[in-house]
């Protein structure tokens, strides 16, 4: 009897790692559970995704993270940034920013849903390694206030090939950008004083501000739309200069009726020194309506010859093995 359920256990195991083999690509959503947000980046010689967790405001005290050797088989790295590790945190912890500087990695983010007169905003955590722990670095808000409208939320972190950081953010229909202090905990202001300069980059614009540069332009992106709905899309606009001016250029993100609507909050990964990228957004499958039943995929994001970027196409398939360079 032991020895029949030995065997059951190996055949069992054996199946699994079969079965794991046989994947041939992704697939829609990358990893199981409803996450939203999603901020892809090459960290350690691995891809991770870093996304919020996606249930009502009081649940959402932590974030897990997920890495991968190839954008097919994801790991799961379970509460990387969790409120015991934010003091000031109630609620509502969203929308992660991560960049390695300095030799350690940044995980910005945005808690408690800030309204007016109330602690909460964007904060920035660091640990040594991409998986964390990560702590809070200031005991407190980077950002609390509430600047030209824009709520203190869903924060990009750009290094410019100068090495200058600027952090977009906004929330509300509002995006501001700041210039970060080498350290990254410290807002610079501008010559003329100001802490914040708003850039809101048209009137669609909502909220999931992301930069990218390629071939010396700024591709600035945001999501429209609300994101509990199935409009929410995303747009970008393309600038000789990280602050504009800009001028929209379309959607580059939009809901399928044939695979899933709500499709928004994306960002970008760029394979290292290759003109290849991958789009990480959320989406809601077609036989959810709930606000929070969003889940993380990854398709490809294609330029153009003439520089502006072809529409998405959403998979279930999502995208082939693609591993890193020396791994
Ligand atoms: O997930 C919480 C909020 O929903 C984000 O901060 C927004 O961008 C929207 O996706």
């Amino acid at each position: 009897m032991k020895k029949l359920l030995i065997l059951a256990l190996l055949l069992g195991c054996t199946l699994t790692a079969t079965e794991a083999k046989k994947k041939k690509t992704s697939g829609n959503p990358i990893f199981t559970g409803w996450y939203a947000d999603p901020e892809g980046a090459v960290l350690g010689g691995r891809y991770w995704v870093f996304p919020t967790y996606s249930a009502p405001y009081d649940q959402q005290l932590f974030f897990d993270a997920f890495s991968s050797k190839d954008l097919v088989h994801w790991e799961k790295h379970e509460r990387v940034l969790e409120q015991k590790n934010i003091p000031w945190l109630r609620r509502a912890l969203w929308a992660p920013a991560v960049i390695e500087a300095n030799g350690k990695y940044y995980l910005f983010f945005g808690g408690n849903d800030v309204h007016e007169g109330e602690v909460g905003g964007i904060g920035v955590a660091i640990a040594d390694r991409p998986e964390g722990p990560y702590k809070d670095a200031l005991g407190k808000p980077l950002i609390n206030e509430i600047v030209n409208g824009a709520q203190p939320i869903d924060q990009f972190v750009f290094r410019d090939d100068d090495g200058q950081f600027y952090m977009f953010y906004g929330g509300w229909r509002h995006c501001n950008v700041c210039r970060l202090s080498p350290d990254l905990l410290s807002i610079v202001p501008w010559e003329d004083g100001q802490k914040f300069h708003e850039i809101t980059p048209s009137e669609s614009y909502v909220e999931g501000p992301f930069m990218l540069k390629r071939k010396g332009k700024y591709y600035f992106m945001w999501s429209e739309g609300g994101w509990t709905g199935p409009d929410y899309c995303v747009a970008y606009a393309i600038a000789d200069s990280p602050f504009g001016p800009f001028q929209r250029v379309g959607k580059i993100l939009q809901g399928d009726p044939s695979i899933a609507m709500g499709a928004g909050h994306h960002s970008v990964i760029q394979i290292p020194g290759k003109d290849e990228y991958y789009i990480i957004y959320h989406r809601r499958p077609l036989t959810e309506t709930d606000g929070n039943s969003r889940e993380t995929c990854i398709d490809r994001l294609i330029f153009n010859a003439d520089g502006t970027i072809e529409p998405v196409k959403m998979t279930f398939e999502g995208v082939q093995p693609r591993k890193l360079k020396g791994k």
